[in-house]
């Protein structure tokens, strides 16, 4: 083990004291009290320090370039569902990058609002469907979904079908759009490839320090998915939801922070450089996620590892920055590496910015017993279980829509 790996705390007596950042007080030390300040002032400061040192900024603006509707079948999900699997291409570069958007839409619904989330091994492992293609892009190795040289096959088709309640989100009138998040940005640390490829200066293949890692490119390709759904007639582009499941749960933040056009933003089990707070230091820390992966995040963020007290932010920042839209953050009570206590204090740490527009959030600081929700505009459970992604998080999730999204 990894010396740093073996410091890792996960006793709370020992979480050092520190300062909560006040997402209210300017850089240079002026209070906000008013949405107006909070929008000109204060909103840009912080999304700009999260740009620019966390995530990393994008380039320059890339837009679809075409899209196809491989194909379509009205009659999916035993006639419950409209299936489309939707291609996006991008140009530049002289380089083409494609991905695969798998969507089913409820039947009888004119315009749906859709959960829109990225899946770990592709398209074909959240359904037995096996009219889903399987991506031809490159992928982890993974014995249990039969996954060598990097290529998915047959082997995995349905295999994560228990993290994906398709049925419950089609019957409760949503569509789920989800996406390989491979065919975006290949999860390995080599900057050739996906799509920051397409973006670069002439000479450049890699990133410079304060653009963006895979993090923040995954989570462009869900903004880019919403380009594609406000041209499609079966979907409500104005009720989209951004969700994410780990470092996807990471990126699901960081999309719904870039984008406003995100209704709603689901954080689950996102641990550190997600909803969790740097500063507690409880579970994975900065130094250890930036080591063990060090493409997720710009490289100005290894400024603070094991230095996360020179941090002039902290993550309830940036749940912040989606208010006053709702955000759901859940944790999983044997999910300690993720934090819970820190997701669940930077949840209610966020919730002042949601006060200034007269919204409901986290506003205890008594975390909640395992499997009590606790819904408002901002939302948030602890689940018995492990670092997963089940039915009753998304049977919650669904109940929240409905109340502050739909
Ligand atoms: C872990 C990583 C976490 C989380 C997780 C996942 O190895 O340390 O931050 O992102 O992977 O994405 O499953």
């Amino acid at each position: 083990m990894s010396p740093l790996l073996s410091q890792t705390n996960y006793d709370e007596s020992k979480v050092p004291s520190f300062e909560v950042p006040d997402p209210l007080m300017t850089f240079k030390g002026k209070k906000i009290k008013t949405v107006k300040k909070w929008e000109k002032t204060r909103r840009p400061e912080l999304f700009h320090f999260f740009e620019n040192n966390v995530y990393g900024k994008i380039p320059k603006t890339l837009k679809i370039d075409s899209y196809t509707i491989l194909e379509q079948d009205d009659n999916a999900f035993n006639g419950k569902a409209k299936r489309k699997q939707v291609e996006l291409s991008f140009k530049n570069n002289g380089k083409t990058l494609r991905y695969t958007i798998l969507l089913y839409l409820p039947k009888n619904k004119v315009k749906a609002p859709v959960f829109l989330g990225y899946n770990f091994y592709g398209n074909h492992t959240i359904t037995e469907d096996k009219a889903v293609f399987i991506s031809s892009a490159w992928a982890n190795n993974n014995e249990s979904f039969g996954i060598e040289n990097n290529t998915l096959t047959e082997v995995s088709r349905g295999k994560r079908t228990n993290r994906w309640a398709v049925e419950k989100i089609l019957d409760a009138g949503y569509g789920l759009a989800t996406i390989y998040y491979g065919e975006v940005d290949p999860d390995k640390n080599d900057f050739t490839d996906g799509i920051h490829s397409l973006l670069y200066q002439q000479d450049q293949n890699h990133p410079k320090p304060d653009e963006w890692g895979s993090i923040a490119a995954w989570s462009w390709g869900m903004v880019r998915a919403v380009d594609y759904f406000e041209k499609d007639p079966d979907i409500d582009a104005s009720k989209v939801i951004a969700f994410g499941h780990s470092r996807l749960g990471k990126t699901s933040l960081w999309a719904g922070v870039m984008d406003k056009r995100f209704a709603g933003v689901i954080s689950n089990d996102s641990g550190c450089g997600g909803a969790a707070m740097s500063k507690r230091k409880f579970g994975e820390t900065l130094a250890v996620i930036n080591d063990r992966f060090p493409h997720w995040f710009c490289d100005n963020f290894n400024e603070y590892n094991e230095n996360e007290e020179a941090l002039p932010v902290d993550q309830h920042q940036l749940l912040a920055l989606i208010a006053p839209r709702p955000l759901y953050v859940a944790s999983a009570q044997e999910d300690q590496w993720a934090d819970p206590r820190g997701e669940f204090l930077s949840a209610h740490y966020a919730t002042q910015v949601y006060h200034l527009y007269d919204k409901e959030g986290i506003e205890t600081m008594e975390m909640p017993k395992v499997n009590e929700p606790i819904h408002n505009t901002v939302s948030y459970h602890i689940r018995t279980g492990k670092h997963d992604v089940t039915d009753y998080d998304w049977e919650n999730y669904i109940k929240w829509a409905n109340a502050y999204v739909k």
